[in-house]
């Protein structure tokens, strides 16, 4: 019987998320759950079930046959994506967070992980060590429905006592999972290109900083805050999270390190509009204080570690 249930878990996150969680709490705890049909084979050893998160009593039913106590819900479109689409991208993105939280509502489970995103800030948000609570005025789809999101899990810990914990990711950096149409994308693009075609067209401007984090840390962090005591979660919107601050030139620099004819060019297209309105950098003084969060891995690391996963 399965007691952990994660939703979307084929994407880049869910890969890398159910692999850990079964290594911590074993293969038949761990419940793996994508719209797609069949289950990428890195997560193939234990059990998959197709399932599209706005099917609300498809979703109940699966939490009740698996005795499901722990909810981790990742389906969701992203920055880029939710752009093109923007209708279906609130439809989903809000939806599916409220299948979920109205299920630990009526205590069918005990605890949810929903995750936020660097995209809640907006242009008149600091743009530097952006703090836990400033100006939030997100300009895209995505940031809008992650803005409303962290609102409503607020607002279901307060007025119905839901566990629900939150982090504001950063732009996330992996090879074992490919990003799902995200603006940070090109640090994972970049690495698979330099290493196969030693050049790289970049579509955000040379000197365009993001706040970014390598997948390990990212889902350390998502399992720390689910394991850290209801006393400890002191914010119940979302967490600020913060890595590394880096921009394509700097990653262009530490790849050259390794491979002296690697060459980049850039030709920004619409994803650089969305990335001019996200933070530099991201103060997640926070997280530290509350749930003894830090952040491990660093720049040169990273690229040591996508250079290899690549190869
Ligand atoms: P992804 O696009 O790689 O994966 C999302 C998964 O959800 C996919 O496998 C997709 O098939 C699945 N999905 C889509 N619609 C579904 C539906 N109706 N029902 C069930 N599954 C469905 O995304 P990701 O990068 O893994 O992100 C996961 C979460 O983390 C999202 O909420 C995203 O906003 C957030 N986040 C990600 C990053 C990042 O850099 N990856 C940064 C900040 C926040
Ligand atoms: C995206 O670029 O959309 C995501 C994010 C930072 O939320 N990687």
């Amino acid at each position: 019987m399965s007691n952990i249930l994660v939703v979307g878990a084929c994407g880049q996150i869910g890969i890398e998320l159910v692999m850990e969680l079964r290594k911590l709490f074993g293969i038949k705890n761990v419940l793996a759950s994508d719209i797609k049909e069949h289950c990428p084979p890195a997560i193939a050893e234990g059990e998959y079930v197709q399932l599209d998160i706005m099917d609300h009593n498809a979703l109940a039913k699966i939490v009740n046959e698996n005795n499901i106590k722990q909810v981790y819900l990742l389906a969701a479109m992203l920055s880029a994506t939710a752009e093109n689409k923007p209708l279906i991208a609130w439809d989903l993105n809000m939806q599916g967070l409220f299948n979920v939280l109205e299920l630990a509502k009526h205590k069918k489970i005990d605890k949810v992980f929903w995750p936020s995103s660097i995209a809640v800030f907006g242009m008149n948000s600091p743009m530097n060590d952006t703090p836990q609570h400033t100006i939030m005025e997100p300009s895209t789809v995505y940031g809008i429905s992650k803005l409303a999101g962290e609102r409503w899990c607020e607002y279901y810990f307060k007025k119905y006592d839901v566990d629900v914990r939150s982090l504001r990711y950063p732009g996330l950096i992996s090879y074992k999972s490919a990003p799902g149409g995200g603006t940070t994308d090109y640090a994972v693009d970049i690495f698979n290109k330099a290493v196969k075609e030693k050049k790289y067209t970049c579509y955000l401007n040379k000197d365009t900083k993001l706040p970014m984090m390598y997948m390990s840390d990212a889902i350390r962090a998502t399992i720390e805050i689910m394991e850290a005591s209801k006393e400890q979660i002191k914010v119940r919107s979302s967490y600020n999270l913060a890595g590394i601050s880096l921009c394509p030139k700097d990653l262009f620099i530490e790849i050259k390190k390794k491979f002296k004819d690697f060459q980049i060019d850039y030709k920004p297209d619409f994803r650089q509009e969305i990335a001019d309105t996200w933070p530099n950098s991201i103060n997640d003084s926070a997280a530290k204080a509350d749930w003894n969060w830090k952040n491990r891995i660093e720049i040169e690391e990273i690229v040591k570690k996508m250079i290899s996963g690549f190869s």
